[in-house]
């Protein structure tokens, strides 16, 4: 399968299939790759509150939107390490900082780099993002041991300027190419229901099979509509259809991590379920994500045991 030549008429022929079928056709890869019971749990925290510079039209942290949200300074080095302690006593095998950067200023860079380290050193994985890199940015990144760079490509290069005017699409694969040559972890995928077409999320798929590996972990978000952005008023993509495009990924990208990260919260046991036989076996626990609410620990852990799922043995 992995070996497929993988085109837009290919693409389309399975988002054309009847759900089932597609689903199916997943689970099966699914199952060939990784143990289909298992579910990773990943930590997320937002280092660096709002105030960003860039106009991405989802995201409340934005200067360019009048939102809810109070910009707050890089937080406290003890303050994290409290809070990666915690997530790793919760279960999480990595631990993800987010900070709202265009990209990383030279004393907040060093500041990420001894929190990375010190992450490391509890027996994390680690994962930052940042915004853009340069080579060497990702090369000290490599250097302070970090397993992993998110940097999502979100849509189709084609749709990309409707919703971000304040970088480019080439932007955003220079940066990832300057992540794959430092020898770290590519977490790279995007958001579904942001008024892109299907040919939009084919398109994106097919570049993410463009890079010279298959990133190891593909984020997929759902959007949530936060108020005070562009998005807010979206109207909700069909929730077969992003059934239907988790459970492509998983075709394309069989040995792949695929995180159904942003929207839980919204979405009902029962969607999430069907995400998950489709081949998401990736989630973000905690009551927050950067800024948005995420399920809390009591809600997840009955959802898990309901299906029967469970973090993998270490
Ligand atoms: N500033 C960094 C960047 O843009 O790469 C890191 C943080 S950014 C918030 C990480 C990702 O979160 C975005 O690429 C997007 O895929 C996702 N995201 C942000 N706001 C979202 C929303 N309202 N709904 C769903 N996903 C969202
Ligand atoms: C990713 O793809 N999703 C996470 C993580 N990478 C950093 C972020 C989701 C953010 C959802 C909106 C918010 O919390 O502000
Ligand atoms: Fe800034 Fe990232 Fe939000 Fe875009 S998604 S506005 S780059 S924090």
């Amino acid at each position: 399968m992995s070996g497929r030549h993988w085109n837009k008429r290919s693409l389309l022929n399975l988002f054309e299939m009847p759900l089932f079928e597609v689903v199916h056709r997943a689970y099966v890869v699914h199952k060939k790759h990784f143990n289909p019971v298992e579910m990773e749990y990943c930590s997320l925290l937002n280092i660096k509150t709002g105030g960003c510079p860039e106009d991405c039209s989802y995201c409340p942290q934005s200067v360019h939107y009048k939102t809810e949200l109070k910009p707050e300074k890089l937080f406290d080095h003890e303050k994290v390490i409290e809070c990666a302690k915690e997530a790793k006593k919760n279960g999480a095998k990595r631990f993800c900082m987010g900070a709202a950067w265009r990209s990383p200023p030279k004393k907040g860079f060093e500041q990420v780099l001894e929190l990375v380290q010190a992450v490391k050193s509890l027996g994390l994985e680690t994962c930052v993002t940042l915004g853009l890199l340069n080579a060497s940015q990702a090369s000290d990144l490599k250097e302070a041991g970090l397993d992993y760079y998110n940097h999502n490509i979100d849509t189709s290069e084609q749709f990309y300027p409707s919703i971000i005017k304040t970088r480019t699409y080439q932007d955003r694969l220079d940066t990832i190419k300057n992540v794959i040559d430092s020898g770290i972890n590519v977490c790279c995928g995007g958001i579904l229901g942001l008024g892109e077409t299907r040919d939009d999320r084919i398109d994106m798929l097919l570049q993410l099979k463009k890079f010279p590996e298959a990133p190891k972990s593909i984020p997929i978000n759902k959007l949530i509509p936060l108020k005070g952005t562009p998005l807010e008023k979206m109207e909700e993509l069909d929730h077969f259809e992003f059934i239907k495009t988790i459970a492509i990924t998983r075709i394309m990208f069989p040995q792949s991590m695929i995180r159904l990260s942003a929207g839980r919260e919204q979405m009902s046991d029962e969607f999430q379920a069907w995400c998950f036989m489709s081949g998401a076996n990736s989630i973000f626990i905690g009551d927050v994500l950067l800024t948005a609410p995420n399920p809390s620990a009591q809600k997840d852990c009955e959802l898990m045991n309901k299906l029967g799922l469970k973090p993998p043995l270490k």
